[in-house]
């Protein structure tokens, strides 16, 4: 960063970097006012923060372009295999700060704009994040992404251009509102639609059996309408700005001339209905956890942007190989991240054999070399299932391809167990339920050469669980592939000055080889860089606390330990055990005011889907505990509470680098990985969590000093299931969890409206405590304890934050794409210049 500021350069184009284009301090300045005036059409005088934003941005997006240019002319002359990340979901955040960061343009930037009289600090807040995504999936795609664009990988990353991203939040009284999202309103700076490989999309209809010269059977599929997709791209700019790659997102429109064949033609106003359900596919996003069996447009949405990249694809192939279709999977790796894109596997059978006429065995090989899989859940009620009849209506081919793929692989496994009706059924695509249903986890397992988890226990629990049949049939298919983070945006941008400090130390190439952090390590005893570390925390615990305050209208105690649990708000992820806990403390102090604890501050960043009841229950929970703690006098000095509205990753970059603590205490099994938990060590949070996901692996690096594991591990909780668990038991033998369950029975929290918190104590008691939160909260408590008393030593405290940042390596999203590169994809670099 100080590189660019130091060696003001007078010739453009040329950086350190070779041929990465560049600019000075003056030709950023003159290139942002060149924007305000010709793109925005205001100026200097009359421009506010948001025509700043967009000018800056403008400036910026040229510079991205030439070398995206460049990196499409290589990848094209080069014709390498390339890798093709399908998601629904791309959580990609804010993007100006990330390019200027990649371009190494981020400091001139920042001195060009105060010269011209503006806070770049500011101007950055002025971008809408590009939310398209839930959550850990979403962003997992985006960070790998940046990482395969870093590491000058030929990818590209498809999915869907959502008018709506993931809603925003608002709190009334206490409770989630769900208002619509809306990334796009005043134009977006980085996406560049590309009507030039506008793609048709068939739906619904029905499919002709015909018979060729050679008794050849001939399927054709009539479809009654044809949705267009457009494509909108956005530019993802690597490290150092050497590779562009893109993120290519498919928007739906109605398609010109009126689709359906005679058979279902209809009236001029029919045809208008049936153009506004064309632009409702891309309409929005759906938020995550809700039943999605039956959501019609969920599944046209997954065909949708499935179709529009495998055509895509395919033109691409096509341009450099013709009809020759025996080295497409050579060029082409396909990666689904979770089942969503799954229906693509079909499609491709129906691509080959309809339309190529290739021979089914033929077409099969291709397929299923093309393909790969990511499992991210092993909760039953998230595996995708879709109705048979469903995918009848929609996709009346794919039904049958569907239907034929799974006889197929049902004569193998007959050979395999011959007789063997259970594990028939088990494996079977099909559900043989009172509905039928298709169960895209088998789908894509069958239809994959390569599956992966996404830590270590996940994967074994794949094998073990979810897909112990598949691993006996095929063993070597499952296997892992452990999640990271991409430490540009999770460190050098989001805490600028915790990178300075780190590069002061052990030089500036740990943002690519994050391992190289390793070597804080030797420092962990230091005092003079306890003392840096520490009053860097410091100055972030300020500013979140300025947030805070401007937000939420709560003064907190920035001495105090900053606390925080951020992710979408479920169950399994244990709010209500967070929750629970800040209550018993609460009593504790109530009980005796001399109760020893350093003063704290619990800080939540939550999204429950709209359809979830009890979800929002527990923000509701949070929100209303936090009210009568924040303004209860006799304990506010030592517990405050805060639930910061509509959580997401620009918010997400303002706390991690505040947190003193990171919670990640899911019941043990649940969650696959966890991704905020490498975020959050990554910045000298300490953990306290469970031995679930990722934790477990940190927990390896970190060792057991530097990090605070309780409650049941994956056995235990196997094991107490299998016995009966009854959590009456703990309710009626634990004194402080009765007390504080019957406490959300009354009115105390909700004054006027006894039993608004009723649904909590009923989900853990009544309910039957699905996610044992009873079972583990006294260990829970006592782990809080051992994390208290540690705070309180200041030179321990700091010595564990730095060595927590100091073993995050592994945890970098570079490591994850090298696996993949390794292990699965098998794709080899191309150097652009
Ligand atoms: C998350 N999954 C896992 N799903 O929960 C988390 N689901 O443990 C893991 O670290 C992360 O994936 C990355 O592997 C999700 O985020 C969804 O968001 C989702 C979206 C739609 C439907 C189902």
């Amino acid at each position: 960063a100080s590189a660019a500021k130091s060696s003001p350069r007078k010739s453009s184009k040329v950086s350190s970097n070779d041929s990465v284009p560049s600019l000075t301090k003056a030709e950023i300045k003159q290139s942002i006012v060149k924007h305000l005036h010709s793109t925005l059409g205001t100026d200097e005088n009359k421009a506010n923060n948001h025509a700043w934003w967009k000018a800056t941005s403008a400036a910026m997006q040229e510079l991205v372009l030439e070398r995206l240019r460049t990196t499409q002319k290589t990848h094209y002359m080069h014709d390498t295999r390339a890798v093709h990340y399908f998601s629904a979901e791309f959580l990609m955040g804010r993007l100006l700060s990330n390019n200027m960061h990649n371009f190494n343009l981020f400091e001139t930037t920042n001195a060009a704009l105060k010269e011209l009289g503006v806070e770049l600090s500011d101007v950055l807040e002025e971008e809408p994040d590009m939310a398209l995504g839930n959550g850990g999936l979403g962003r997992l795609a985006a960070c790998f992404i940046d990482s395969l664009a870093t590491m000058e990988l030929p990818a590209i990353g498809y999915g869907i251009h959502y008018e709506h991203g993931l809603f925003r939040q608002e709190i009334k009284n206490g409770a989630q509102i769900e208002r619509p999202d809306s990334w796009r309103d005043y134009g977006n700076p980085w996406e560049i639609c590309r009507p030039e490989s506008i793609q048709e999309v068939p739906l619904y209809g029905y499919v002709e059996t015909k018979y060729g010269e050679n008794g050849r059977v001939q399927k054709e599929w009539h479809p009654a309408s044809i949705v267009k997709g457009v494509p909108w791209d956005i530019p993802v700019v690597g490290y150092g700005a050497k590779t562009v790659n893109v993120l290519r997102l498919w928007q739906s429109e109605s398609s010109d001339y009126f689709n359906w064949d005679v058979f279902n033609a209809g009236g001029y106003v029919d045809a208008q209905r049936e153009n506004i359900q064309a632009e409702t596919i891309s309409k929005v996003l759906y938020p995550n956890d809700e039943t999605e069996a039956g959501k019609e447009l969920r599944l046209i949405q997954q065909y949708f942007f499935c179709a529009c990249s495998l055509k895509d694809i395919i033109r691409r192939y096509k341009r450099a190989h013709g009809d020759d279709w025996s080295r497409f999977a050579d060029q082409v790796v396909i990666q689904l991240n979770d089942t969503h894109p799954a229906i693509a596997i079909p499609e491709l059978m129906r691509i080959l054999v309809d339309r190529a006429e290739l021979d089914w065995d033929t077409a099969w090989g291709i397929c299923s070399k093309t393909f790969a899989y990511t499992n991210h859940t092993l909760l039953p009620e998230a595996l995708e299932k879709w109705p048979v009849r469903m995918i009848e209506k929609i996709l009346p081919r794919h039904i049958e391809i569907i239907y034929e793929i799974n006889h197929r692989f049902l004569t193998l496994v007959e050979q395999k167990w011959p007789g063997d009706n259970v594990m028939k059924a088990k494996l079977s695509i099909i559900e043989e339920s009172n509905e039928k249903m298709v169960r895209m986890g088998n789908l894509s397992v069958i239809g994959s050469f390569a599956v992966n988890g996404v830590a270590e226990i996940h994967s074994q629990l794949v094998k073990q669980n979810l897909f112990p049949e598949f691993e006996a049939l095929w063993p070597g298919k499952l296997t892992n592939v452990t999640n990271g983070i991409t430490p540009r945006r999770w460190l050098k941008a989001c805490n600028p000055m915790l990178s300075e400090l780190i590069s002061k130390k052990i030089g500036d190439d740990w943002p690519t080889k994050l391992s190289n952090l390793e070597k804080l390590s030797e420092f962990a005893d230091n005092k003079t860089f306890q003392n840096q570390f520490m009053k860097v925390k410091q100055k972030n615990k300020d500013a979140l606390a300025a947030e805070i305050k401007r937000q939420t209208g709560i003064k907190v105690d920035t001495k105090a330990i900053f606390d925080i649990q951020i992710k979408r708000l479920h169950e399994y992820k244990r709010q209500h055990l967070n929750l629970l806990h800040i209550m018993a403390l609460y009593r504790r102090l109530l009980e005796n005011p001399n109760y020893d604890m350093h003063p704290r501050v619990f800080i939540f960043g939550a999204k429950a889907a709209p359809g979830y009841a009890l979800a929002k229950d527990i923000i509701f929970g949070i929100n209303k505990v936090a009210d009568k703690i924040n303004n209860d006098p006799r304990v506010n000095q030592k517990i405050k509470v805060v639930f910061l509205p509509n959580y997401r990753v620009s918010m997400a970059e303002k706390m991690i680098p505040a947190a003193d603590v990171s919670q990640q205490i899911s019941t043990a099994g649940k969650e696959a990985s966890g991704t905020g938990n490498m975020k959050l060590a990554l910045n000298g949070a300490i953990t306290i969590g469970t031995l679930d996901g990722a934790n477990i692996e940190i927990a390896e690096e970190v060792g057991d000093d530097n990090i605070f594991i309780f409650g049941m591990n994956v056995d235990e909780v196997t094991a107490l299931g299998k016995k009966g668990y009854n959590p009456f038991d703990i309710y009626y033998q634990n004194k402080e969890i009765k007390a504080v369950l019957d406490w959300l029975d009354g009115d105390y929290f909700t004054p006027g409206q006894p039993g608004a918190l009723s649904s909590l104590k009923n989900s853990m008691l009544s309910g039957g405590d699905p996610y044992m939160v009873l079972a583990d909260f006294e260990s829970y408590s006592e782990a809080n304890i051992a994390l208290d008393i540690a705070y309180r030593d200041k030179a321990r405290w700091a010595k564990m934050a730095i060595l927590n940042t100091a073993k995050m390596g592994k945890f970098t999203s570079d490591r994850s794409i090298s696996d993949y590169v390794e292990r699965i994809w098998k794709l080899s670099s191309c150097k652009v210049s």
